[in-house]
Protein backbone atom coordinates (compact mmCIF):
# COMPACT_ATOMS: atom_id res chain seq x y z
CA UNK A 1 0.00 0.00 0.00
CA UNK A 2 0.86 3.74 -0.45
CA UNK A 3 4.34 5.35 1.22
CA UNK A 4 4.13 9.21 3.28
CA UNK A 5 0.92 10.41 2.94
CA UNK A 6 1.82 14.40 3.21
CA UNK A 7 -0.71 17.43 2.82
CA UNK A 8 1.53 20.49 2.05
CA UNK A 9 -0.15 23.41 2.37
CA UNK A 10 -2.49 22.45 5.43
CA UNK A 11 0.44 22.69 8.35
CA UNK A 12 -0.84 26.58 9.31
CA UNK A 13 -4.43 25.96 8.78
CA UNK A 14 -6.54 25.26 11.92
CA UNK A 15 -10.34 23.34 12.10
CA UNK A 16 -11.98 26.41 13.49
CA UNK A 17 -10.42 28.34 9.86
CA UNK A 18 -11.95 25.09 8.17
CA UNK A 19 -15.04 24.87 9.94
CA UNK A 20 -15.47 28.87 9.40
CA UNK A 21 -15.34 29.10 5.89
CA UNK A 22 -17.40 25.92 5.54
CA UNK A 23 -20.03 27.53 7.34
CA UNK A 24 -20.11 30.55 5.05
CA UNK A 25 -19.49 29.29 1.77
CA UNK A 26 -20.15 25.36 1.72
CA UNK A 27 -23.72 23.74 0.49
CA UNK A 28 -23.84 19.88 1.89
CA UNK A 29 -25.62 17.16 0.43
CA UNK A 30 -28.46 15.88 2.30
CA UNK A 31 -27.92 18.25 5.53
CA UNK A 32 -29.52 20.42 7.45
CA UNK A 33 -27.12 23.40 7.70
CA UNK A 34 -28.63 24.99 10.96
CA UNK A 35 -27.56 21.48 12.88
CA UNK A 36 -24.56 21.45 11.04
CA UNK A 37 -23.60 24.79 11.81
CA UNK A 38 -24.29 23.95 15.51
CA UNK A 39 -22.67 20.89 15.51
CA UNK A 40 -19.17 21.98 13.45
CA UNK A 41 -18.20 19.81 10.33
CA UNK A 42 -15.54 17.48 10.61
CA UNK A 43 -13.36 17.96 8.39
CA UNK A 44 -11.34 15.01 7.00
CA UNK A 45 -7.51 15.93 5.39
CA UNK A 46 -6.07 12.66 4.84
CA UNK A 47 -6.50 8.69 4.33
CA UNK A 48 -4.52 5.78 4.32
CA UNK A 49 -5.93 1.97 4.20
CA UNK A 50 -8.85 1.89 6.16
CA UNK A 51 -8.58 4.89 8.06
CA UNK A 52 -8.92 8.49 7.89
CA UNK A 53 -7.54 10.89 9.85
CA UNK A 54 -9.34 14.75 11.19
CA UNK A 55 -8.05 18.16 11.05
CA UNK A 56 -6.94 17.28 14.94
CA UNK A 57 -5.17 14.72 14.05
CA UNK A 58 -7.60 11.92 15.90
CA UNK A 59 -7.57 8.26 13.64
CA UNK A 60 -11.05 7.10 12.21
CA UNK A 61 -11.55 3.65 11.16
CA UNK A 62 -14.04 4.23 7.93
CA UNK A 63 -16.56 1.31 8.45
CA UNK A 64 -18.61 2.75 5.30
CA UNK A 65 -15.65 2.81 2.85
CA UNK A 66 -16.35 6.75 2.14
CA UNK A 67 -19.98 6.20 0.93
CA UNK A 68 -19.76 2.54 0.34
CA UNK A 69 -16.99 2.85 -1.96
CA UNK A 70 -14.04 2.86 -1.08
CA UNK A 71 -13.43 -0.84 -2.34
CA UNK A 72 -9.43 -1.14 -2.60
CA UNK A 73 -9.13 1.06 0.67
CA UNK A 74 -7.11 4.50 0.47
CA UNK A 75 -3.58 5.64 -0.37
CA UNK A 76 -3.08 3.00 -3.46
CA UNK A 77 -0.03 4.51 -4.99
CA UNK A 78 -0.85 2.55 -7.90
CA UNK A 79 -4.00 4.07 -8.75
CA UNK A 80 -2.71 7.53 -8.11
CA UNK A 81 0.61 6.95 -10.71
CA UNK A 82 -1.79 5.68 -13.19
CA UNK A 83 -4.33 8.82 -12.72
CA UNK A 84 -0.74 10.69 -13.17
CA UNK A 85 -0.06 8.72 -16.11
CA UNK A 86 -2.53 9.65 -17.99
CA UNK A 87 -3.17 13.21 -16.93
CA UNK A 88 0.39 13.40 -18.37
CA UNK A 89 -0.41 11.16 -21.76
CA UNK A 90 -4.17 12.36 -22.66
CA UNK A 91 -5.82 14.29 -19.58
CA UNK A 92 -8.63 14.91 -21.73
CA UNK A 93 -10.61 14.24 -24.85
CA UNK A 94 -14.17 13.69 -25.56
CA UNK A 95 -16.03 10.45 -26.92
CA UNK A 96 -18.52 11.98 -29.38
CA UNK A 97 -17.78 12.57 -32.88
CA UNK A 98 -16.03 9.64 -33.93
CA UNK A 99 -13.81 9.60 -31.29
CA UNK A 100 -12.33 7.26 -28.29
CA UNK A 101 -9.18 6.80 -26.17
CA UNK A 102 -7.24 3.71 -25.08
CA UNK A 103 -8.42 3.58 -21.28
CA UNK A 104 -12.18 4.25 -22.14
CA UNK A 105 -12.01 1.46 -25.07
CA UNK A 106 -9.83 -0.73 -22.52
CA UNK A 107 -12.32 -0.84 -19.45
CA UNK A 108 -15.76 -1.07 -21.67
CA UNK A 109 -13.72 -4.58 -22.55
CA UNK A 110 -12.89 -5.18 -18.97
CA UNK A 111 -16.34 -4.39 -18.08
CA UNK A 112 -17.80 -6.79 -20.88
CA UNK A 113 -15.80 -9.32 -19.39
CA UNK A 114 -16.04 -9.27 -15.83
CA UNK A 115 -20.07 -8.58 -15.54
CA UNK A 116 -22.10 -12.02 -15.84
CA UNK A 117 -24.69 -12.43 -18.71
CA UNK A 118 -24.72 -10.94 -21.88
CA UNK A 119 -23.97 -7.75 -20.40
CA UNK A 120 -21.38 -6.51 -23.90
CA UNK A 121 -22.00 -2.94 -23.99
CA UNK A 122 -20.87 -0.01 -22.21
CA UNK A 123 -22.45 3.51 -21.82
CA UNK A 124 -20.15 5.77 -19.61
CA UNK A 125 -21.38 8.37 -17.18
CA UNK A 126 -19.73 10.27 -13.56
CA UNK A 127 -21.97 9.73 -10.68
CA UNK A 128 -24.59 6.73 -9.99
CA UNK A 129 -27.46 9.47 -10.74
CA UNK A 130 -26.36 10.16 -14.16
CA UNK A 131 -26.34 6.31 -15.14
CA UNK A 132 -29.69 5.73 -13.62
CA UNK A 133 -30.94 9.02 -15.36
CA UNK A 134 -29.56 7.50 -18.16
CA UNK A 135 -30.73 4.22 -17.94
CA UNK A 136 -34.30 5.58 -17.97
CA UNK A 137 -33.47 7.03 -21.50
CA UNK A 138 -32.35 4.03 -22.52
CA UNK A 139 -35.34 2.20 -21.54
CA UNK A 140 -37.64 4.59 -23.70
CA UNK A 141 -35.79 4.91 -26.35
CA UNK A 142 -35.69 1.12 -26.45
CA UNK A 143 -39.51 0.54 -26.30
CA UNK A 144 -40.13 3.49 -28.99
CA UNK A 145 -37.50 1.60 -31.09
CA UNK A 146 -39.45 -1.71 -30.85
CA UNK A 147 -42.82 0.41 -31.54
CA UNK A 148 -44.27 -0.05 -28.86
CA UNK A 149 -44.14 3.69 -27.14
CA UNK A 150 -46.63 3.04 -24.48
CA UNK A 151 -44.50 0.84 -22.46
CA UNK A 152 -43.06 3.41 -20.52
CA UNK A 153 -43.68 3.13 -16.87
CA UNK A 154 -40.75 2.14 -14.68
CA UNK A 155 -41.08 0.46 -11.28
CA UNK A 156 -38.76 0.66 -8.31
CA UNK A 157 -39.20 0.07 -4.54
CA UNK A 158 -39.87 1.49 -1.05
CA UNK A 159 -36.52 2.03 0.64
CA UNK A 160 -34.69 2.03 -2.75
CA UNK A 161 -31.98 4.57 -3.50
CA UNK A 162 -30.94 5.69 -6.95
CA UNK A 163 -29.46 8.72 -6.82
CA UNK A 164 -30.63 12.59 -6.73
CA UNK A 165 -31.16 13.97 -10.17
CA UNK A 166 -35.03 14.00 -11.20
CA UNK A 167 -35.31 10.56 -12.75
CA UNK A 168 -32.70 9.06 -10.71
CA UNK A 169 -34.67 10.42 -7.53
CA UNK A 170 -38.22 9.39 -8.96
CA UNK A 171 -37.08 5.94 -9.24
CA UNK A 172 -35.72 5.58 -5.91
CA UNK A 173 -38.21 5.02 -2.99
CA UNK A 174 -37.33 6.68 -0.25
CA UNK A 175 -40.25 9.21 -0.29
CA UNK A 176 -38.70 12.09 2.34
CA UNK A 177 -36.34 13.23 -0.98
CA UNK A 178 -40.08 13.76 -3.17
CA UNK A 179 -41.91 16.78 -1.60
CA UNK A 180 -39.09 19.33 -1.88
CA UNK A 181 -38.99 18.98 -5.65
CA UNK A 182 -42.91 17.83 -6.67
CA UNK A 183 -41.75 13.89 -7.25
CA UNK A 184 -41.81 11.30 -8.88
CA UNK A 185 -42.18 12.61 -11.64
CA UNK A 186 -45.23 11.05 -13.97
CA UNK A 187 -44.67 7.38 -15.30
CA UNK A 188 -42.79 6.00 -12.27
CA UNK A 189 -44.04 3.55 -9.59
CA UNK A 190 -43.10 2.01 -6.28
CA UNK A 191 -43.68 -1.39 -5.11
CA UNK A 192 -42.84 -2.49 -0.89
CA UNK A 193 -39.32 -4.16 -0.38
CA UNK A 194 -38.41 -7.41 0.39
CA UNK A 195 -38.03 -6.02 4.26
CA UNK A 196 -39.15 -9.20 6.49
CA UNK A 197 -38.42 -7.68 9.41
CA UNK A 198 -40.46 -4.89 8.50
CA UNK A 199 -43.49 -7.01 7.54
CA UNK A 200 -46.15 -7.52 9.95
CA UNK A 201 -47.28 -10.88 9.10
CA UNK A 202 -45.81 -14.41 9.89
CA UNK A 203 -44.33 -15.70 6.80
CA UNK A 204 -40.85 -17.39 6.99
CA UNK A 205 -38.39 -15.53 5.04
CA UNK A 206 -38.76 -17.52 1.56
CA UNK A 207 -42.20 -17.48 1.61
CA UNK A 208 -42.30 -13.76 2.53
CA UNK A 209 -39.69 -13.00 -0.64
CA UNK A 210 -41.86 -15.20 -2.83
CA UNK A 211 -44.84 -12.43 -1.44
CA UNK A 212 -42.73 -9.64 -1.73
CA UNK A 213 -41.65 -10.53 -5.85
CA UNK A 214 -45.68 -10.86 -5.90
CA UNK A 215 -46.17 -7.64 -5.43
CA UNK A 216 -44.34 -6.40 -8.70
CA UNK A 217 -46.32 -9.09 -10.73
CA UNK A 218 -49.95 -7.48 -8.74
CA UNK A 219 -48.52 -3.72 -10.22
CA UNK A 220 -47.63 -4.32 -13.40
CA UNK A 221 -50.98 -6.00 -13.63
CA UNK A 222 -52.96 -3.07 -12.11
CA UNK A 223 -50.55 -0.94 -14.84
CA UNK A 224 -51.10 -3.03 -17.75
CA UNK A 225 -48.41 -5.61 -18.53
CA UNK A 226 -48.40 -3.49 -22.21
CA UNK A 227 -47.54 -0.01 -20.38
CA UNK A 228 -44.58 -1.50 -17.58
CA UNK A 229 -41.13 -1.14 -19.83
CA UNK A 230 -38.69 -1.99 -16.44
CA UNK A 231 -38.25 -2.70 -13.21
CA UNK A 232 -34.75 -1.32 -11.01
CA UNK A 233 -33.54 -2.76 -8.00
CA UNK A 234 -30.63 -2.55 -6.11
CA UNK A 235 -29.72 -6.26 -5.31
CA UNK A 236 -29.61 -5.42 -1.47
CA UNK A 237 -30.93 -1.93 -0.92
CA UNK A 238 -27.75 -0.14 0.98
CA UNK A 239 -29.12 3.54 1.63
CA UNK A 240 -32.51 2.29 2.61
CA UNK A 241 -30.99 0.51 5.37
CA UNK A 242 -29.38 -2.71 3.93
CA UNK A 243 -32.30 -4.62 2.67
CA UNK A 244 -31.24 -8.33 2.13
CA UNK A 245 -34.21 -9.50 0.24
CA UNK A 246 -34.92 -13.83 0.92
CA UNK A 247 -33.11 -15.58 -1.60
CA UNK A 248 -36.61 -16.63 -3.07
CA UNK A 249 -37.12 -13.12 -4.17
CA UNK A 250 -34.89 -12.22 -7.17
CA UNK A 251 -35.49 -15.14 -8.83
CA UNK A 252 -39.13 -14.98 -8.47
CA UNK A 253 -38.91 -11.32 -9.90
CA UNK A 254 -37.16 -12.36 -12.59
CA UNK A 255 -39.69 -14.60 -13.96
CA UNK A 256 -42.60 -12.18 -13.28
CA UNK A 257 -40.28 -9.66 -15.34
CA UNK A 258 -39.74 -11.96 -18.03
CA UNK A 259 -43.48 -13.27 -17.93
CA UNK A 260 -44.63 -9.52 -18.98
CA UNK A 261 -42.13 -8.70 -21.04
CA UNK A 262 -40.69 -6.13 -18.04
CA UNK A 263 -36.77 -5.11 -18.56
CA UNK A 264 -35.21 -5.95 -15.42
CA UNK A 265 -32.10 -3.09 -14.37
CA UNK A 266 -29.96 -4.06 -11.15
CA UNK A 267 -28.80 -0.70 -9.67
CA UNK A 268 -25.13 -2.21 -8.77
CA UNK A 269 -23.86 0.87 -7.48
CA UNK A 270 -23.11 -0.74 -4.14
CA UNK A 271 -23.33 -4.21 -4.89
CA UNK A 272 -21.27 -4.29 -7.31
CA UNK A 273 -17.15 -4.83 -7.41
CA UNK A 274 -17.12 -7.10 -4.85
CA UNK A 275 -19.15 -6.04 -1.93
CA UNK A 276 -21.22 -9.28 -1.85
CA UNK A 277 -18.41 -11.35 -2.42
CA UNK A 278 -18.57 -11.41 -5.84
CA UNK A 279 -18.08 -8.87 -8.73
CA UNK A 280 -21.60 -7.72 -8.52
CA UNK A 281 -24.86 -8.33 -6.39
CA UNK A 282 -26.96 -10.15 -8.93
CA UNK A 283 -25.03 -12.92 -8.93
CA UNK A 284 -24.94 -13.65 -5.49
CA UNK A 285 -28.65 -12.98 -5.43
CA UNK A 286 -29.32 -15.13 -8.15
CA UNK A 287 -30.62 -13.16 -10.71
CA UNK A 288 -29.25 -11.72 -14.44
CA UNK A 289 -30.42 -8.11 -15.86
CA UNK A 290 -30.83 -6.94 -19.39
CA UNK A 291 -29.30 -3.53 -17.93
CA UNK A 292 -26.84 -2.77 -14.89
CA UNK A 293 -25.74 0.27 -13.37
CA UNK A 294 -22.14 0.47 -12.16
CA UNK A 295 -20.52 3.69 -9.85
CA UNK A 296 -19.09 3.90 -6.89
CA UNK A 297 -16.84 0.38 -6.73
CA UNK A 298 -15.77 0.56 -10.44
CA UNK A 299 -12.99 3.03 -9.43
CA UNK A 300 -13.59 2.93 -5.90
CA UNK A 301 -14.49 6.51 -5.76
CA UNK A 302 -10.94 7.48 -6.24
CA UNK A 303 -12.23 9.69 -9.12
CA UNK A 304 -16.19 9.85 -10.33
CA UNK A 305 -16.86 7.28 -12.81
CA UNK A 306 -20.21 5.37 -13.63
CA UNK A 307 -21.90 3.74 -16.23
CA UNK A 308 -24.74 1.77 -18.10
CA UNK A 309 -24.13 -1.58 -18.77
CA UNK A 310 -26.53 -2.84 -21.52
CA UNK A 311 -27.21 -6.77 -22.50
CA UNK A 312 -27.68 -7.87 -25.93
CA UNK A 313 -31.48 -7.40 -26.06
CA UNK A 314 -31.34 -3.16 -25.88
CA UNK A 315 -27.67 -3.03 -27.48
CA UNK A 316 -29.08 -4.99 -30.31
CA UNK A 317 -32.09 -2.76 -30.71
CA UNK A 318 -30.23 0.53 -30.46
CA UNK A 319 -27.65 -0.47 -32.61
CA UNK A 320 -29.89 -1.97 -35.48
CA UNK A 321 -31.72 1.78 -35.12
CA UNK A 322 -30.07 4.00 -38.04
CA UNK A 323 -30.30 6.60 -35.77
CA UNK A 324 -28.15 8.85 -33.28
CA UNK A 325 -28.81 7.96 -29.59
CA UNK A 326 -29.32 11.74 -28.65
CA UNK A 327 -27.48 11.48 -25.11
CA UNK A 328 -23.93 11.65 -24.04
CA UNK A 329 -22.04 14.34 -20.85
CA UNK A 330 -18.93 15.82 -21.60
CA UNK A 331 -17.09 13.32 -19.19
CA UNK A 332 -18.44 10.57 -20.58
CA UNK A 333 -15.55 7.83 -21.21
CA UNK A 334 -12.85 10.70 -19.14
CA UNK A 335 -9.50 8.94 -20.17
CA UNK A 336 -8.31 9.26 -16.35
CA UNK A 337 -11.14 8.08 -14.82
CA UNK A 338 -11.19 5.19 -17.06
CA UNK A 339 -7.38 4.70 -16.42
CA UNK A 340 -8.09 4.60 -12.47
CA UNK A 341 -10.91 2.08 -13.16
CA UNK A 342 -8.57 -0.30 -14.47
CA UNK A 343 -5.69 0.16 -12.26
CA UNK A 344 -8.35 -0.27 -9.32
CA UNK A 345 -10.27 -3.43 -11.11
CA UNK A 346 -6.14 -4.64 -11.77
CA UNK A 347 -5.85 -4.20 -8.13
CA UNK A 348 -9.49 -6.14 -7.16
CA UNK A 349 -8.21 -8.90 -9.12
CA UNK A 350 -4.43 -9.39 -8.75
CA UNK A 351 -4.92 -9.39 -4.52
CA UNK A 352 -7.84 -11.74 -4.39
CA UNK A 353 -10.31 -9.32 -2.91
CA UNK A 354 -13.35 -10.71 -4.05
CA UNK A 355 -12.23 -14.02 -3.28
CA UNK A 356 -10.79 -13.23 0.11
CA UNK A 357 -14.48 -11.09 0.71
CA UNK A 358 -16.49 -14.30 -0.54
CA UNK A 359 -14.43 -16.96 1.53
CA UNK A 360 -12.70 -15.18 4.68
CA UNK A 361 -13.31 -11.66 5.84
CA UNK A 362 -17.18 -11.44 4.74
CA UNK A 363 -18.14 -14.93 6.48
CA UNK A 364 -15.99 -13.34 9.47
CA UNK A 365 -17.62 -10.09 9.56
CA UNK A 366 -21.10 -11.52 9.32
CA UNK A 367 -20.39 -14.21 11.95
CA UNK A 368 -18.94 -11.04 14.26
CA UNK A 369 -21.88 -8.70 13.39
CA UNK A 370 -24.57 -12.40 14.64
CA UNK A 371 -22.82 -12.11 17.59
CA UNK A 372 -24.57 -9.01 18.94
CA UNK A 373 -28.19 -10.58 17.51
CA UNK A 374 -29.10 -11.62 20.92
CA UNK A 375 -28.51 -8.02 23.06
CA UNK A 376 -31.51 -6.56 24.39
CA UNK A 377 -31.45 -3.73 21.48
CA UNK A 378 -31.09 -5.46 18.92
CA UNK A 379 -33.98 -6.80 16.66
CA UNK A 380 -32.19 -7.95 13.62
CA UNK A 381 -28.63 -8.51 12.19
CA UNK A 382 -28.50 -9.05 8.28
CA UNK A 383 -25.91 -8.87 5.71
CA UNK A 384 -24.09 -10.35 3.12
CA UNK A 385 -19.95 -10.01 2.46
CA UNK A 386 -18.94 -6.76 3.73
CA UNK A 387 -22.65 -4.85 3.96
CA UNK A 388 -24.00 -5.37 7.08
CA UNK A 389 -26.82 -3.50 9.25
CA UNK A 390 -27.56 -4.32 13.26
CA UNK A 391 -31.60 -3.10 13.52
CA UNK A 392 -32.51 -1.88 16.47
CA UNK A 393 -35.74 -2.63 18.10
CA UNK A 394 -37.81 -2.82 21.28
CA UNK A 395 -39.04 -6.10 20.91
CA UNK A 396 -37.73 -8.84 18.79
CA UNK A 397 -40.55 -11.34 18.68
CA UNK A 398 -43.20 -8.99 17.40
CA UNK A 399 -40.49 -6.69 15.58
CA UNK A 400 -41.53 -3.19 17.70
CA UNK A 401 -39.74 -0.54 17.12
CA UNK A 402 -38.44 2.48 19.39
CA UNK A 403 -39.72 5.65 19.69
CA UNK A 404 -38.30 7.36 16.15
CA UNK A 405 -37.90 10.60 18.37
CA UNK A 406 -35.38 8.66 20.48
CA UNK A 407 -32.84 8.59 17.54
CA UNK A 408 -31.52 5.52 19.26
CA UNK A 409 -29.46 4.93 15.82
CA UNK A 410 -27.81 7.90 15.57
CA UNK A 411 -26.68 7.81 19.26
CA UNK A 412 -25.53 4.41 18.39
CA UNK A 413 -23.53 5.60 15.54
CA UNK A 414 -22.40 9.11 17.11
CA UNK A 415 -20.66 6.75 20.17
CA UNK A 416 -19.18 4.89 17.26
CA UNK A 417 -17.48 8.10 16.10
CA UNK A 418 -16.48 8.96 19.69
CA UNK A 419 -14.84 6.19 19.55
CA UNK A 420 -13.06 6.31 16.04
CA UNK A 421 -15.29 4.09 14.19
CA UNK A 422 -17.38 5.42 11.21
CA UNK A 423 -20.78 3.42 10.82
CA UNK A 424 -23.62 4.92 9.00
CA UNK A 425 -26.80 5.38 10.99
CA UNK A 426 -30.32 4.28 8.69
CA UNK A 427 -33.45 5.08 10.72
CA UNK A 428 -32.42 2.65 14.02
CA UNK A 429 -30.05 0.93 12.06
CA UNK A 430 -26.51 0.76 11.89
CA UNK A 431 -24.97 0.02 8.32
CA UNK A 432 -21.68 -1.06 7.97
CA UNK A 433 -19.20 -1.20 4.16
CA UNK A 434 -15.97 -1.38 5.32
CA UNK A 435 -13.11 -1.33 2.84
CA UNK A 436 -13.08 -4.72 1.16
CA UNK A 437 -9.24 -5.07 2.44
CA UNK A 438 -10.40 -4.78 6.05
CA UNK A 439 -8.66 -7.18 8.01
CA UNK A 440 -9.89 -9.56 11.19
CA UNK A 441 -8.82 -7.44 13.16
CA UNK A 442 -9.96 -4.28 12.05
CA UNK A 443 -13.53 -5.85 12.03
CA UNK A 444 -13.18 -7.17 15.76
CA UNK A 445 -12.46 -3.28 16.42
CA UNK A 446 -15.72 -2.50 14.57
CA UNK A 447 -18.07 -4.64 16.17
CA UNK A 448 -16.20 -4.57 19.51
CA UNK A 449 -17.38 -0.90 18.85
CA UNK A 450 -20.93 -1.56 18.13
CA UNK A 451 -21.51 -3.52 20.88
CA UNK A 452 -20.28 -0.76 23.15
CA UNK A 453 -22.72 2.00 21.32
CA UNK A 454 -25.16 -0.68 21.78
CA UNK A 455 -24.43 -1.29 25.81
CA UNK A 456 -23.88 2.31 26.40
CA UNK A 457 -27.62 3.38 24.73
CA UNK A 458 -28.86 0.49 26.66
CA UNK A 459 -27.65 1.76 30.19
CA UNK A 460 -28.64 5.31 29.00
CA UNK A 461 -32.04 4.20 28.02
CA UNK A 462 -32.60 2.18 31.58
CA UNK A 463 -30.87 5.45 33.18
CA UNK A 464 -33.85 7.58 31.50
CA UNK A 465 -36.52 5.04 32.74
N1 LIG B 1 -27.62 3.90 -6.75
C1 LIG B 1 -27.32 3.43 -5.54
C2 LIG B 1 -27.66 2.02 -5.20
C3 LIG B 1 -26.66 4.24 -4.61
O1 LIG B 1 -26.37 3.76 -3.39
C4 LIG B 1 -26.70 6.02 -6.25
C5 LIG B 1 -27.33 5.15 -7.12
C6 LIG B 1 -26.41 7.42 -6.71
O2 LIG B 1 -25.06 7.59 -6.90
P1 LIG B 1 -24.42 9.08 -6.92
O3 LIG B 1 -23.02 8.81 -7.43
O4 LIG B 1 -25.20 9.91 -7.84
O5 LIG B 1 -24.45 9.59 -5.51
C7 LIG B 1 -26.33 5.56 -4.97
C8 LIG B 1 -25.61 6.48 -4.03
C9 LIG B 1 -26.02 7.11 2.07
C10 LIG B 1 -25.65 7.49 0.67
O6 LIG B 1 -26.28 8.03 2.83
C11 LIG B 1 -25.72 6.57 -0.35
C12 LIG B 1 -25.42 6.99 -1.66
C13 LIG B 1 -25.03 8.29 -1.90
C14 LIG B 1 -24.96 9.20 -0.86
C15 LIG B 1 -25.27 8.82 0.44
O7 LIG B 1 -26.04 5.96 2.42
N2 LIG B 1 -25.56 6.08 -2.68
Amino acid sequence: MGGQVTNTGLENKTTAYWQALDRAHHVHPFTNHAELAAQGVRVITRAEGVYLWDSDGNRLLDGLAGLWSVNVGYGRKEIADAAYRQLLDLPYYNTFFQSTNPPAVELAAKLAEITPGSLKHVFFANSGSEANDSVVKIVRYYWNLCGRPEKKTIIGRRHGYHGVTLAAASLSGLSFMHPQADLPLPGFEHVDAPYWFDHEGDMDPDAFGLHAARALEEKILALGPDRVAAFIGEPIQGAGGVIVPPASYWPEVQRICAKYDVLLISDEVICGFGRTGAWFGCETLGFTPDLMTIAKGVSSSYVPLSAVLLGERVADVLSAADDEFAHGFTYSGHPVACAVALENIRILEHEGIVDSVRHKTGPYLQARLRELADHPLVGEVRGVGMIGAIELAADKASRTRFDPDLKLGVRCRDHCIEKGVIVRAVRDIMVLAPPLIVTEEQIDRIVETAQSALDTVARDLQQAA
